[in-house]
């Protein structure tokens, strides 16, 4: 497994590196996905999932943006998609700087859509810009349906939120009328998929706004 190792990039201008590394994915046609949650919420099943429902219509890459190990980007490539692994020398997060490296050692040029799998948590990478097109959060229903409230900046900035792990709602005491109530008073324009990875229920919708949303940015 191809692993580079990477330091965060200076901050300061990093909403400009954001923009600069959008344009140039929006010419070259390829959707980039910050995926980003709390560890273990379900990132790297939903997008093994993706990739077996979305490839080879669509060519599929993945950079897997861990601290440690290269165990997600061995999984995502048995599902299909080119992946790497990138460490982010110790940061919680991914920048416009090191998403930028992690594009060029994937060579993303033929791919139709990337996906950033975000460093697990539900603080830092909303906090950074970088450079996607698309930003999908997961809330998993252990975590609990009070996240919107204690987490805001994460609701607000991402276009989808996926509830994940539906299957086990009740085990928790998942409300899930009132996660959305929060996450749509935050963020009125977020697109809510409650889902169950392991059963498959809810997932087609998701995958019917995730085309649609591929289909316009590769248009
Ligand atoms: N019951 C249930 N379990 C799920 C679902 N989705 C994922 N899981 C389980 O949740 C655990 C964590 O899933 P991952 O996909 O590895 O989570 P992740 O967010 O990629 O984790 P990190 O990369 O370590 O942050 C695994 O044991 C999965 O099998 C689901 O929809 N229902
Ligand atoms: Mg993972």
């Amino acid at each position: 497994m191809k692993i580079i190792e990477l330091k965060e990039t200076i901050t300061a201008s990093n909403d400009l590196d954001a923009e600069v590394l959008r344009g140039e994915m929006k010419a070259k046609k390829t959707l980039l996905i910050n995926l980003m949650a709390s560890p273990g919420a379900g990132k790297t099943t939903l997008l093994e999932k993706i990739i077996s429902n979305l490839s080879p219509k669509y060519k599929i890459g993945v950079l897997e943006a861990d601290v440690d190990s290269d165990v997600d980007a061995i999984r995502v490539s048995m599902a299909g998609a080119k992946a790497i692994q990138v460490h982010t020398g110790g940061m919680c997060h991914m920048d416009a700087g090191m998403t930028r490296c992690g594009l060029e050692a994937l060579e993303y040029d033929e791919l139709d859509l990337v996906f950033l799998e975000n460093v697990g948590n539900l603080i830092c990478p909303a906090e950074f810009d970088t450079g996607a097109g698309k930003k999908i959060m997961i809330l998993s229903t252990p975590e609990g349906d009070d996240k919107p409230l204690k987490y805001p900046l994460m609701f607000r900035e991402s276009d989808c939120l996926v509830i994940s792990k539906m299957d086990v709602k009740d085990y928790f005491d998942f409300d899930l009328d009132k996660c959305i109530n929060r996450a749509k008073a935050l963020n009125p324009n977020i697109v809510i998929f409650p889902l169950s990875a392991k059963t498959g229920d809810g997932f087609s919708e998701f995958i019917k706004w995730l085309t649609e949303q591929i289909e316009e940015w590769i248009r």
